[in-house]
């Protein structure tokens, strides 16, 4: 029932998008080749999960995804929403840093939620979607990769991703909270502007090729909800074991920063509610914030 003018208009757009469309008289139209897009149609054609990424919203350029999902979580759209951009001219990090993210390269997405717990509970989540993360790019690439405390994900000493976690909530109540995922994935050394490119990196430098965003933005989304959906039965020490597993910061020397402060010590555990104990030269515990600080290597980032 669909006219022939109909499909070739389809088929239009479609090879403006990148997708390389062989066609023969009488026979039709054959997809030869996908690009490397990561709309809602590529994404939900593999996604195995029951919330995360059942709405997507794809945009070629925005400003930032956190953003437009905060708007999404103030108009009450579902948890599980997801935004998604190409490129993001105003990418944010934590407190207030910027979040270089470039077209057609990366993965800047934002996921909604509105998780019943306790607003002090709040930094497991972003624990949750660092390990749902690494193990995403583990599973696409075998790259084993590590994660720097709370939200940085390192590979060879390099930041490959950084997670900022946002949450709309009263005392008891959480209203929703947004994550951010940024993954570097097809950049390489020479894209990255001076300021960061002794410390950015992407998996395509790791690996050597070219990957599929969409393949690593599947697994992220489903790995994420999995552990989310456990939330309610899964121990918080069960967590942090896993989470251990890939810890490029306990144990360590660390330096943290907050403000004009410097405080010293090893990193020695992660409390039941995400947040980081360094024990201090006089032995001394001190519990660090995530939201406040940043966690410094003594010999450098990692
Ligand atoms: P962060 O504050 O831990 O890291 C920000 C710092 O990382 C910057 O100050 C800079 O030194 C460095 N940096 C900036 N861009 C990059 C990059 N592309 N690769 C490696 N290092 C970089 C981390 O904050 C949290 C980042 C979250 C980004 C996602 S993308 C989707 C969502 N939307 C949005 O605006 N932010 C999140």
């Amino acid at each position: 029932g669909v006219s022939r003018t109909a499909v070739w208009k389809a088929i239009s757009a479609l090879r403006e998008e990148g997708y390389v469309v062989h066609s023969s008289p009488r026979k039709g139209y054959c997809l030869h080749i996908s690009p490397d897009v990561i709309s809602a149609a590529e994404i939900q054609q593999s996604l195995q999960t029951q919330c995360f990424g059942r709405d997507i919203d794809y945009v070629k350029k925005l400003p930032s995804t956190n953003q437009k999902a905060k708007q999404k979580g103030a108009m009450g759209c579902p948890e599980g929403t997801v935004v998604i951009a190409e490129q993001q001219t105003e990418g944010r990090g934590r407190l207030g840093r910027t979040w270089v993210s470039p077209p057609k390269t990366g993965i800047w997405m934002s996921i909604l939620l509105r998780p019943r717990i306790s607003p002090a509970k709040a930094p497991f989540i972003t624990i949750m979607a660092a390990l749902a993360t690494a193990r995403a790019i583990e599973e696409v690439t075998g790259i084993c990769p590590g994660i720097k405390w709370p939200n940085d994900i390192v590979v060879k000493k390099r930041k490959v991703c950084g997670i900022l976690t946002e949450m709309h909530a009263e005392m008891e109540q959480i209203h929703y909270i947004v994550v951010g995922i940024g993954i570097n994935v097809n950049q390489q050394a020479d894209d990255f502007p001076p300021e960061i490119s002794n410390t950015a990196g992407s998996i395509s430098m790791v690996t050597g090729k070219t990957l599929h965003r969409r393949e690593i933005a599947v697994k992220v989304l489903e790995n994420f909800e999995k552990l989310y959906m456990e939330k309610d039965t899964l121990s918080s020490q069960k967590l942090i074991e896993e989470y251990k597993v890939y810890s490029l910061t306990l144990g360590q020397q660390v330096k943290v920063m907050w403000q004009d402060e410097v405080l010293e010590g090893k990193a020695i555990a992660i409390t039941d509610t995400g947040e980081l104990l360094v024990q201090k030269q006089d032995g001394q515990a001190v519990t660090v914030f995530s939201g406040e600080v940043s966690v410094r290597g003594v010999d450098g980032y990692v």
